[in-house]
């Protein structure tokens, strides 16, 4: 981490990836100044944003990784990742302690309204500037004039918006994962059960709940997420959902990230969807510091950051899949398609016990009600009275060859994960994704059995999932 040199000049690892990031540093305000700079050039999503956005994301990123809290920008002497623009704003913050930049964009009322929509799960800046243009102004007003989405992330996000944009607590993050690693170790003794994502990084809140699956013994998990969906349904905690089959090839594994990739974040079998989680979650058990798998869980019990952190909660769907490998063109492209991805996918009220390679899971109470008329459901369901708050789940199955690498890649942060793939590439030459680190040249893959073998291979000083909070 960053030290001063004798003559005067800072020294910050170059990479993301080699540096210390904790969600709490000394720096707070200032990133989520620059920050709000970043969103807003991805929300642009025009020529020269999509870079512009990781310009910001690296200022602010090497500003979480500080060792003291900057108080002149002449402190950020040669750090190559602070440009002219960032230093202008951070002076600003500085001197008069806000900008006057950041404030215009905060006060803007497109770029509220983009902050809105995006936020609603499904949807991503394409759609929300569609919505902006038709004149709609409220999560009411994209109701009321009944945009009929094809997609079930539309359908039933815009009907549970509310409650999938408070944020999830980490009671309720443990409450849930108790249950799935029950289910699981029932129906797959030794299975491994593992919370990944923002929680594994010590947040105390957070927008979904991300957990990663796998067993030693590979193969074993195949079947596994189909009847741990099963065991759910019967325990009444599924909303809805969907369920991708492994896109997994041998192929793939040494193509271009392009290629490979198309857009997709990896190639796992998962589940992505909305889960029930009864009220009962929100109440902190006493225990719930003890069962924890991660060894640095105690902190977030004392929810000691719990108000820093429900500003930090962000509710991007449009997943970037995108490394800084592609190419601006080929992330707009991508962007679109993956919004566009689900679109045919209609869910049908079809009952769990069919055809399950519809893939699509709904509450079998609600199916009486349904009929034909798919859209009125949710919002029924939404209105009614009930003790359970919708919340977004994903649920990832990783065979265990490529388990510590899928542990790496869902644990995050995205930027971390951006950053320790472009290191891969431009320094070792190496191909990093959720699925293993490989070599090109001689194609051959670099098997880890541990997160640290992980970091060995990639020639990283370890790194603790709460430092990766890049
Ligand atoms: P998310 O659940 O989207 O993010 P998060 O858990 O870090 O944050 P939040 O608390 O708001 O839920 O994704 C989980 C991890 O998966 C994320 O930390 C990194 C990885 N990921 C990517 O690498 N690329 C992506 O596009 C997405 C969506 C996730
Ligand atoms: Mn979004
Ligand atoms: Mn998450
Ligand atoms: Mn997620």
């Amino acid at each position: 981490s960053g030290d001063k040199e004798e003559d005067g000049n800072l020294t910050v690892p170059e990479w993301a990836c080699q540096r210390v990031a904790r969600l709490v540093h000394l720096n707070k305000k200032l990133t989520d100044a620059i920050e709000v700079l970043q969103e807003h050039a991805e929300l642009r999503d025009g020529h020269q944003d999509y870079s512009r956005a990781l310009a910001f994301r690296r200022a602010s990123c090497v500003l979480k990784s500080l060792p003291f809290a900057v108080q002149d920008v002449r402190q950020l002497e040669g750090l190559k990742d602070v440009g002219g623009h960032v230093k202008r704003v951070l002076s600003d913050l500085l001197d008069n302690g806000s900008s006057s930049e950041v404030q215009e964009i905060l006060n803007s009322s497109w770029y509220q309204k983009m902050k809105l929509f995006t936020s609603v799960f499904g949807i991503g800046p394409s759609t929300a500037k569609k919505w902006i243009d038709n004149e709609l102004e409220s999560i009411k007003d994209v109701k009321r004039n009944s945009v009929r989405s094809s997609d079930w992330r539309v359908i039933w996000g815009l009907a549970f918006f509310e409650d999938l944009n408070s944020p999830v607590l980490r009671s309720e993050a443990d409450r849930f994962l108790s249950i799935v690693q029950q289910e699981a170790e029932k129906l797959l003794p030794g299975v491994i059960v593992q919370l990944c994502g923002g929680f594994r990084r010590g947040k105390s809140s957070g927008h979904d709940v991300d957990i990663l699956l796998t067993h030693p013994k590979e193969g074993s998990e195949l079947g596994l997420l189909h009847n741990l969906l099963l065991a759910l349904e019967k325990k009444d905690l599924i909303l809805i959902g969907h369920k991708e089959k492994s896109s997994f090839r041998q192929e793939i594994l040494f193509q271009d990230f392009k290629l490979s990739m198309r857009g997709q974040l990896d190639h796992f079998e998962k589940w992505l969807g909305i889960c029930k989680f009864p009220k009962s979650f929100q109440e902190q058990r006493l225990d719930s510091c003890l069962h924890n798998d991660d060894s640095n869980s105690n902190s977030n019990c004392l929810s000691d950051h719990a108000a820093q952190d429900l500003d930090s909660v962000k509710h991007c769907e449009h997943s970037e899949a995108d490394t800084q490998t592609q190419t601006q063109g080929n992330s707009q492209l991508h962007k679109a398609s993956q919004e566009k991805s689900s679109e045919g996918t209609v869910p049908t009220c079809h009952s769990l016990n069919e055809s399950f390679d519809g893939t699509s899971y709904e509450p079998s109470a609600k199916k009486a009600k349904c009929g034909s008329s798919l859209d009125a459901c949710p919002d029924d369901l939404a209105d009614s009275e009930r003790d359970w708050v919708a919340r977004r789940v994903d649920l990832i199955i990783a065979p265990y060859s490529q388990y510590y690498y899928a542990l790496v890649g869902w644990t995050g942060s995205k930027h971390f994960n951006r950053d320790a793939r472009l290191y891969a590439q431009k320094v070792l030459g190496l191909k990093l994704t959720s699925h293993g680190l490989f070599d090109m040249a001689k194609k051959e893959a670099l098997p880890s059995s541990s997160e640290a073998e992980v970091f060995h291979h990639l020639k990283l000083p370890y790194r603790d999932p709460e430092d990766r909070n890049c």
